[in-house]
């Protein structure tokens, strides 16, 4: 066993450059050749290699260190007894050294500890206006940038001299995800909105008044919001729909008789009331459905806001009724009659249509057996509910008429997985089925 000395070597001009990134710590196996640091002076950043390979025992330097030739950096700890091989200078120099001075040895007699330096590697330069084949960035950082398709040249470097941080890689791929900026790439490809700038053909352009009589109508304000926000939620989302039906056939029989019972009052209550208190207890058995994704992080909602969509003369809206889990069948009935009349007469604040930690769009009134709800971003999952019918059940002995609602529940497959998807709506059938199951 051996511990040997990697010093800094001869870099040229500068009397101190920086220690900017450390590349290895102690216990780290490291091989000949391989990067210890990188300092920076004010022209170039440079990795310092390791002379031979071994064990790093101590880091001599800290980020922000200033060193010069003969600054020991690290002590390796080699197997054999070292000192007397010339290491070879590495052959994947970016760019040549500044000084063509071969590798020296020297063993500190004091210490008994071989002193080795090989040349350094340039990795970038300082003032890309100069040079720019190399932006000023660390080889890993220009590694991270490279794994990730980041065009470094275009990013902007916040350290000193512009140097480019891995922070700032990740910035700038961020922004490239979020729509916020686009590469240089993609804009030389297309404008934003076509479909051009996801790689693919362009919307056709037809001229439809050849083939017959046309009539042109702008989009209205809300069908441009709406589509804007259902074609990112439809390109970002990997969804997925799991389709189900709930038994609802006393469900039904008490509606219709609360109904009756409430006649006077003038509330009238709908499957869909029951189908939100329904979700509500299936959001809480299943959390994650009332989530959010925020980065690499999952928010759990602690409140259960359910967005219904409704069809309005001007397209769709999605009213809010708050804290459905507070509240009984009548007044969700009395509060989404009373926002949906709102949402149809053009009236419903932001604050009513803000919130939401789960949507159900409900066709029931209109028909139709299933379909396949877009998410509505930031939420993961949405129900689709359509019209219920008298079915066939086999009951184990014969057949019986139960009235079946169909669900459809589409869900976002980088929060929730199919056997989840599934449990959610075995669950919520077993509720409709029979509405005790609540209290449980
Ligand atoms: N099965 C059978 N009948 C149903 C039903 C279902 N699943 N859901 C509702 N119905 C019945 C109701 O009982 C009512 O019948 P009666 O008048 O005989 O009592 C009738 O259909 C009309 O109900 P409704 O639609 O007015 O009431 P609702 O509470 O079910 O829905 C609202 C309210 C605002 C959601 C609805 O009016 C609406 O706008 N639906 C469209 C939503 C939509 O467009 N979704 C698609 C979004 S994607 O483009």
């Amino acid at each position: 066993m051996a511990t040997v000395e990697v010093t800094i070597p001869d870099i040229g001009d500068f009397d101190e450059v920086a220690v900017i990134e450390l590349l290895v710590k102690v216990g780290d196996k490291v091989r000949a050749e391989q990067s210890l640091i990188t300092v920076e002076s004010d022209k170039a950043s440079m990795e310092i290699p390791c002379s031979h390979a071994g064990v790093v025992k101590e880091m001599r330097v800290k980020l922000g260190d200033k060193v010069k030739q003969g600054s020991v950096i690290v002590l390796v700890e080699t197997a054999a007894a070292t000192g007397h091989a010339v290491p070879t200078p590495p052959a994947n120099l970016a760019v040549a050294p500044p000084v063509t001075a071969a590798a020296t040895v020297s063993v500190s007699e004091a210490k008994q500890i071989p002193v080795v330096t090989v040349p350094p590697v340039i990795t970038s330069v300082a003032k890309p206006s100069t040079d720019t084949s190399l932006p000023h960035a660390s080889p890993s950082v220009r590694k991270f940038a490279r794994e990730l398709g980041v065009p470094l040249h275009e990013v902007k470097g916040s350290g000193p001299k512009g140097r480019i941080s891995q922070e700032d890689v990740q910035a700038f791929n961020r922004a490239v995800m979020a729509g916020e900026t686009r590469t240089q790439a993609q804009s030389s490809k297309a404008p934003a909105g076509d479909g051009a700038g996801l790689g693919l053909i362009p919307w056709p352009k037809v001229d439809f008044a050849k083939f017959g009589p046309i009539e042109r109508k702008e989009l209205g304000r809300i069908q441009k919001i709406s589509g804007a926000n259902l074609l990112r939620n439809a390109v970002m989302i990997p969804a997925v729909t799991n389709h189900d039906d709930a038994d609802i056939t006393e469900l039904e029989a008490f509606r219709v008789a609360t109904n009756k019972e409430n006649e006077k009052s003038g509330v009238k209550v709908t499957m869909l009331a029951f189908l939100i208190k329904a979700c509500v207890s299936a959001l809480q058995k299943f959390p994650q459905f009332n989530s959010s994704l925020d980065g690499d992080a999952l928010v759990y909602k602690q409140y259960w806001h359910i967005g219904f969509a409704a069809d309005t003369p001007n397209g769709l809206m999605v009213p809010v009724l708050k804290d459905a889990d507070k509240k009984g069948i009548l007044q969700i009935s009395a509060e989404m009659s009373e926002l949906a009349k709102k949402a149809r007469e053009g009236k419903l604040s932001p604050a009513e249509m803000s919130g939401a930690t789960f949507t159900i769009s409900s066709l029931g009134g209109i028909g139709g057996r299933y379909f396949t709800p877009i998410i509505n971003a930031p939420e993961v999952a949405i129900l689709g509910v359509c019209r219920s019918t008298m079915e066939p059940v086999w009951n184990g002995k014969e057949f019986v008429p139960r009235l079946m609602l169909p669900l459809s529940l589409t869900w976002d497959h980088r929060v929730i997985d199919g056997a989840a998807a599934a449990r959610f709506n075995a669950y919520l059938g077993q509720v409709l089925g029979d509405f005790r199951r609540i209290l449980l």
